[in-house]
């Protein structure tokens, strides 16, 4: 290769290895300037694979559409290839990484011919911070070049940081046939080396993301004394202009984004209250000299499911879309060059003017909400666009050391077991409260409605080695941190019997927040129960809340010993899954519960 950006042979080796598996008629390297990713829009645009939409109302904003076959993560086709199963645990998929290489490379062996393979130097984490990692991504792609543009730091000063070391992240992507059968993602994390073919969609191509991001940086968190979490890190301004900051694991589509970009009551920031986004997705969390946690997004933008998401359910998330996106299977409303999805507002563009995310004619008077196949916008479209974009981006987005963490909130979809909001006993027992997060199935998925999915710590599609080991990793970083944070549990979620939501949410969840920050500063009491700390209902402010008493809260928080207990056989025989990795401190803490559920 002549006249690349870097000498750095252990880069230069590599992709000259993987150009000659896959052989692209060109190679391009990525330096993150703006002529060179106008120039790949106007290709993109071109070619078809994406419309540049309306400049006006919508600048430097662009439509894509994936295959039809190719909308979603693929949770059965994803791999972590350790040299033995057993590090991988029973939670993961798993093959001999010999074997994989060998099956991926039949795939890759030349799919880029007649393609361009582009080169991209992407950092995890502020350029040069203690934090950063850095990846190179090689793709035949653009899609996924104007992605990486976004969520990550892209150019040469990536290439100047890694300098002659070998210490990168190895990512192959190749679309090839966008071939379901043939759709792997995998990771080989003793290799630092991630491979994707036959996919073109967000989560599996966007190797910085779940893939770098969570399933390696966990693996090499694990080594090195670190986490990387799938949360979500906000910060809260009270009105004294002090701020503390908050971490939060979802499992997908559980509301992190809106949770943190929260805009809170109109009584509160009427006294001066606000809500700081840091990061919606990810969090990579180190001990810090002061013996606090300390968290930074490791992300530079967000990519973020479009239906929903409204002037209402999440301003900030609709403020951040309105320039410099990629949106991904939305609407095309032809009538104006702009785009449109279930839940942006009751405007939907009429027969004639609108082209589903299949890039057919849309009849939206056709739709009915049961049926997923009359959607205009898939219900995983998505905006991929700069976190410097949002309106309340944290000054602390950019910042070398992060922020402190006061709290770690769990939280999943339950109609009635887990109240609003708990405290845990402490770091262990607040690991113990991640271990068992679940979430029940919405009629937005696939599947039976009401079943429970058991998603330790939102980790079980990202863990990448053995979930016991991982939640073990937990337990261990407790000791290490002599301040730790303190651990909740919430669930926005719970039903009345006609299975209406109980508690409003979204901004409301800022009345939550602030009891849970109380509880870390000593501020506040709280009532003791079998599974944690509730809060005393008064504790809870409902001022201007409307159909909201406080007989409500009290309904929100209690704690139903049935359904607990029967949540611990459901937690037994998910543990029994896990296998034998599972820490011995984890089964005393589930007899502990059990105990105090039957005492
Ligand atoms: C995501 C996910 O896309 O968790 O962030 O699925
Ligand atoms: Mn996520």
């Amino acid at each position: 290769m002549n006249n690349t950006p870097t000498n750095n042979k252990f880069v230069l080796d590599w992709i000259e290895e993987m150009a000659a598996m896959t052989c692209p008629d060109q190679i391009v390297w990525i330096d993150g300037t703006n002529e060179q990713a106008e120039a790949l829009r106007a290709e993109a645009c071109a070619t078809g694979e994406m419309i540049k939409l309306n400049q006006e109302k919508l600048p430097n904003c662009y439509l894509h559409r994936t295959a039809v076959n190719d909308v979603a993560r693929v949770e059965g086709r994803t791999y972590i290839c350790t040299p033995t199963k057993e590090e991988a645990g029973n939670i993961n998929n798993w093959m001999d990484p010999a074997e994989m290489y060998a099956k991926l490379k039949k795939l890759y062996t030349g799919s880029m011919k007649g393609r361009t393979m582009y080169v991209i130097p992407y950092s995890m984490g502020v350029v040069g911070s203690d934090f950063a990692k850095y990846g190179i991504e090689l793709t035949d792609s653009i899609y996924v070049v104007l992605n990486m543009l976004i969520m990550t730091r892209v150019g040469n000063n990536v290439l100047e940081a890694l300098g002659d070391s070998a210490d990168y992240i190895k990512g192959l992507h190749a679309r090839a046939d966008i071939d379901e059968e043939n759709r792997y993602i995998v990771h080989f994390p003793q290799d630092n080396t991630i491979m994707s073919v036959n996919s073109g969609y967000g989560g599996n191509v966007l190797l910085g993301k779940k893939c770098f991001a969570l399933r390696i940086a966990s693996y090499l968190g694990r080594k090195e004394g670190w986490m990387a979490e799938h949360m979500l890190i906000l910060g809260v301004k009270y009105p004294s202009g002090e701020k503390k900051y908050v971490t939060a694991a979802f499992p997908s589509a559980c509301g992190k984004t809106n949770l943190a970009m929260l805009i809170p009551p109109k009584f509160l920031s009427e006294q001066g209250y606000e809500v700081e986004c840091v990061g919606d997705d990810i969090a990579w969390l180190r001990v810090g000299e002061d013996g606090r946690l300390w968290a930074v997004n490791p992300e530079n933008g967000f990519f973020g499911v479009a239906p929903g998401t409204n002037e209402k359910s999440n301003p900030n998330a609709l403020h951040t879309c309105l320039r410099d996106t990629i949106f991904t299977n939305v609407v095309h409303n032809t009538a104006d060059n702009t785009v449109w999805w279930e839940g942006l507002d009751n405007n939907p563009p009429q027969p004639g003017n609108a082209i589903d995310w299949k890039g057919n004619p849309w009849d939206c008077t056709k739709y009915d909400k049961k049926d997923k196949s009359t959607c205009g916008a898939h219900p995983n479209s998505r905006f991929t666009a700069l976190a410097a974009n949002c309106p309340c981006i944290s000054p602390e987005f950019n910042s070398l050391k992060g922020v402190p963490v006061s709290a770690i909130v769990f939280g999943g979809r339950r109609a009635k077991t887990a109240p609003l909001v708990y405290q845990s006993y402490g770091w262990q027992h607040g690991s113990f409260v991640g271990s068992i997060m679940a979430s029940e199935t919405t009629a937005a998925a696939a599947g039976a409605v009401g079943v429970v999915r058991r998603d330790p710590m939102a980790m079980r599609p990202f863990v990448g080695y053995n979930m016991g080991d991982y939640w073990q990793h937990w337990l261990n970083m407790g000791h290490k941190i002599p301040n730790p944070p303190m651990i909740f549990h919430v669930n926005w979620f719970r039903t009345d019997d006609e299975g209406h939501f109980i508690w409003p949410g979204f901004g409301d969840n800022m009345r939550v927040l602030l009891w849970i920050l109380a509880r870390c500063e000593g501020k506040v009491d709280a009532v003791e129960t079998a599974i944690g700390y509730v809060p005393k209902a008064e504790d809870i402010m409902i001022e201007g809340l409307e159909d909201i008493t406080i007989d409500t809260i009290r309904e929100l928080l209690t704690v139903d010993t049935q359904s607990w207990l029967e949540d611990v056989a459901n937690i037994k025989e998910f543990y029994a899954q896990v296998g034998d990795h599972v820490p011995a401190t984890m089964y005393e803490e589930l007899a502990a519960l059990e105990a105090r559920l039957k005492a």
